[in-house]
């Protein structure tokens, strides 16, 4: 039998004279998480992500999102994610890597060779490893969303080798992986989440922190750590997850008709993605950072053996995921 959309079926229902109390187990409200501000890309494609879950299950599910970091840090929020305190989240996958070792793949510095073949990798059979792998602990990638490359700034010096970072007290997100980046090229590396990083620049607790343009704009730590080197050293995607048993408990047709809405957000996210990108490029270049390319990351790269190493002495069976994702045009 065909579905009923929620007006036929309440509808229905009040003909039958059943309780309407009946109908209200039938539509949900999901709660979602996302770290980022009005206006930046994430945060309109998840509000176009809500709007069309609403469109398109007939109101059966609606999706009520709660920007800035409001409900926490990402750490916190994927574990609640993952509990079904919260039933949707736009996560990165660097402070999920902790949790689902296959999605730490993404996070070995310089394994992606641009955004590009980020994406092919993912449409592909890596994407399928890690996906299932995040399954097994809960959630359901339902989308992949853009967030560039992340380079280093800070507030002492441009960064064009690796000798640059030795000394720096270095913000990192969530994961021994990234310290171990540090450590490698001899920083200081202090594990921090996002909200806090602005005021741990402004007090010298760190001299300098990575990340993408747009989020390098967005936070304004680029009113405090005024040196960008585009050292691209990590490509990460993100998703939008939504905990498992919430997705298991969905029709067919309502599973169909919300990865629809996942996957048209992300057309829009990587839209105004690729807009944010530049225009904060040229803003906070134009409020004086000092912006320098590094023409050859060889040495970069190449310190970056023992994280590596490190990633494949504790998972040996990943190798061939990593192997994978390298022989990935
Ligand atoms: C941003 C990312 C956030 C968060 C943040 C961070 O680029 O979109 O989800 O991971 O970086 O550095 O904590």
């Amino acid at each position: 039998m065909k579905r009923l959309k929620t007006s036929a079926f309440v509808g229905a229902l009040a003909a039958t004279g059943l309780a309407l109390s009946a109908v209200a187990a039938q539509a949900a409200e999901w709660k979602a998480w996302n770290i980022h501000v009005d206006g930046y890309p994430n945060t309109v494609a998840m509000d176009k992500f809500a709007e069309l879950v609403a469109e398109k299950t007939g109101g059966e599910i609606t999706i009520k999102n709660f920007h800035a970091g409001v409900l926490g840090s990402q750490p916190d929020a994927i574990e609640q994610v993952r509990a079904g305190a919260l039933e949707v989240g736009n996560f990165n996958l660097g402070p999920m890597g902790p949790t689902v070792p296959e999605t730490n793949v993404v996070s070995l510095p310089f394994i992606f060779k641009s955004p590009d073949q980020m994406f092919r990798v993912l449409d592909g059979e890596a994407g399928e490893i890690i996906a299932k792998g995040m399954e097994a602990k809960g959630l359901v990638p339902l989308a992949w969303y853009d967030s560039g490359a992340r380079s280093f700034y800070n507030s002492k010096h441009a960064i064009m080798k690796p000798d640059d970072v030795t000394g720096l007290k270095v913000r990192v997100m969530n994961n021994d992986l990234y310290s171990g980046m540090i450590s490698a090229l001899g920083g200081n590396p202090s594990p921090m989440a996002f909200a806090e990083v602005q005021q741990a620049l402004k007090t010298g607790v760190v001299d300098g922190a990575e990340n993408n343009w747009p989020s390098f704009e967005s936070t304004g730590h680029y009113e405090v750590a005024g040196f960008y080197s585009l050292s691209e050293h990590l490509i990460i995607p993100e998703c939008l997850c939504v905990n498992a048993d919430a997705w298991n408990a969905l029709s067919d047709e309502n599973k169909a008709a919300i990865r629809e809405a996942a996957e048209e957000s992300a057309v829009l996210q990587r839209e105004e993605w690729n807009k944010r990108s530049d225009t904060s490029k040229d803003k906070v270049i134009a409020a004086g950072v000092q912006f320098n390319e590094i023409p050859d990351k060889s040495a970069f790269q190449m310190a970056m053996q023992p994280v590596y190493d490190g990633y494949l002495e504790d998972n040996p069976d990943l190798k061939s995921l990593v192997e994978l994702i390298q022989n990935t045009e």
